[in-house]
């Protein structure tokens, strides 16, 4: 039943103002585990600025889940796990393994991404949320969060792993990522990106996996991969992997292979993939893709929830 799409044709052109902030934390992560933890950076939840977790079932993995996932099903035969983050810790996200991007980044998109922001990022129900908003934050009409471990975590090979439920909606794109840490040095697509799983939710019953080089990139027409249908994609979680060698990267959906990249032996342009990649996790709104059917009112706040991120390596 899986149908190969066509992409629609998206500018998908790295913007490279990134700016990663990286924020002073004054909480260590035994105080984050508190429900009522309180900062001088509006991460006290239940004021003001915050949001009451304890009032939001949506947002609980367990209810929402298929299955459980305690740290018991995380080993995988073959595999030896060297990265990782649960979101067990409730409230700000670990610092010490997540920064932001800043701003309006890339594609037009219509949402300002807030850093270090509760109301768009945090940890609750065992899950990192990140939550776009049409609040009208500091003059932004749509706020969100990206999410990424450029200098902090990043990986050559290995199997990369992220449960998440994405938002539905016309003008939701939520995404799972990666960029090459050369990026600043060789810029986009040199450095090569990994789409572990896309989404817009104007087209709801699709998942979208792709890869971006030198040689083969969306700029061009020419980028590889596939979109995999999913009726009611977006109603509950999914698992998505990549499987990363010298050789080739399998996509991985739900435990079904839907796509591979092979290593064509020609050199960088096809394949940068021998070096670091670091991972993204960002909710976009509108923009050259998410937005081809417009944003409607309706999907706000548009949740993205992300049960864990886990990378291992032979
Ligand atoms: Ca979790």
């Amino acid at each position: 039943m899986n149908t190969h799409l066509e992409k629609p044709v998206v500018d998908f052109r790295y913007v490279p103002a990134v700016i990663a902030v990286i924020f002073a934390c004054s909480s260590c992560s035994e105080e984050l585990e508190k429900e009522t933890t309180l900062d001088d950076t509006g991460w006290a939840f239940g004021t003001s600025q915050g949001t009451d977790p304890s009032n939001d079932s949506e947002t609980n993995v367990q209810d929402d889940s298929d299955e459980p996932t305690d740290s018991d099903t995380r080993e995988i035969e073959g595999w030896r796990l060297v990265w990782f983050d649960e979101f067990d810790a409730q409230g700000r996200p670990d610092p010490s393994k997540w920064s932001y991007e800043q701003g309006y980044i890339r594609n037009n998109e219509a949402q300002y991404y807030a850093v270090d922001r509760p109301e768009n990022a945090r940890v609750e129900g065992g899950a990192l949320l990140i939550e776009a908003r049409k609040d009208w934050h500091d003059g932004h009409e749509i706020t969100s969060a990206s999410l990424h471990t450029k200098g902090k975590a990043s990986w050559t090979y290995g199997r990369i792993e992220v449960r998440a439920k994405v938002p539905p909606g016309n003008g939701t794109w939520p995404a799972i990522w990666t960029l090459g840490t050369n990026i600043d040095q060789v810029g986009w697509p040199n450095c090569g990106e990994i789409d572990i799983m896309e989404y817009v939710g104007y087209d709801p019953n699709h998942f979208h996996f792709n890869i971006h080089t030198d040689a083969f990139n969306h700029a061009e027409g020419t980028n590889k991969g596939t979109g995999w249908d999913v009726p009611g994609a977006h109603e509950q979680f999914h698992v998505f992997a990549i499987e990363w060698d010298a050789a080739k990267i399998d996509f991985v959906l739900d435990g079904e292979r839907t796509f591979t990249f092979e290593n064509d032996g020609t050199g960088i342009a096809a394949w940068p993939y021998d070096e670091d990649q670091y991972l993204i996790l960002n909710l976009a709104i509108g923009g050259s893709w998410g937005g081809l059917h417009g944003i409607a009112d309706e999907i706000f706040p548009a949740r993205y929830l992300i049960d864990y991120v886990r990378v291992y390596q032979r």
